[in-house]
């Protein structure tokens, strides 16, 4: 069976987000054949792109007996679970599971691209994965998620300390 580490992104900025994304953590890690091998802290960050309220954000590391697109649904469908409701491109939601990584696969079809486009531009990406996988090589770039971070403007993006949005 195909299997791959993975990395993914997890954020929400709408309704109880603390509660929301350590239910989604729960929820992936009692799925048949994944595993959640490693997840960062918690961070407070300034919302890319229109207006609208800070997000909660950070990443994980799984293993997963499931090829990306198999890995792409589940995930949708545990957005689904925690009542997203998609009010736009960049818009707030309840639970976004972006999938990052998968080994060093470079794959471009029209519901995946991997890597995630957008995550190299992202200190709300970046800062968490580097907590948990500073060596990782995005294979777009060739660069480490260590250096990656190095090259973006981290000061939208706060550790939470105590949980409180
Ligand atoms: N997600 C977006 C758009 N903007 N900003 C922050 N800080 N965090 C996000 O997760 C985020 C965003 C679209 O997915
Ligand atoms: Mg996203
Ligand atoms: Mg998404």
């Amino acid at each position: 069976m195909k299997h791959g580490q993975c990395a993914i992104a997890l954020g929400s900025n709408l309704g109880d987000s603390y509660t929301i994304l350590e239910a989604a953590l729960e929820t992936l890690a009692a799925t048949p054949d994944i595993i959640l091998q490693a997840r960062s802290s918690w961070y407070q960050t300034k919302a890319v792109g229109p207006p609208q309220p800070d997000y909660i954000n950070g990443c994980a590391l799984l293993h997963v007996q499931k090829s990306p697109q198999q890995l792409l649904e589940i995930l949708l469908e545990i957005e689904n679970k925690f009542g997203r409701v998609r009010s736009g491109r960049w818009g707030p939601r309840s639970l976004d599971l972006d999938l990052l990584l998968y080994d060093d696969l470079i794959l471009d079809t029209p519901t995946l691209t991997l890597p995630h486009p957008h995550m190299s531009e992202r200190a709300f990406v970046l800062v968490p994965l580097a907590e948990i996988a500073p060596d990782w090589v995005e294979p777009v770039s060739g660069k480490a998620i260590a250096e990656l971070v190095q090259a973006v403007d981290c000061s939208g993006v706060k550790k939470m300390i105590n949980n409180e949005f």
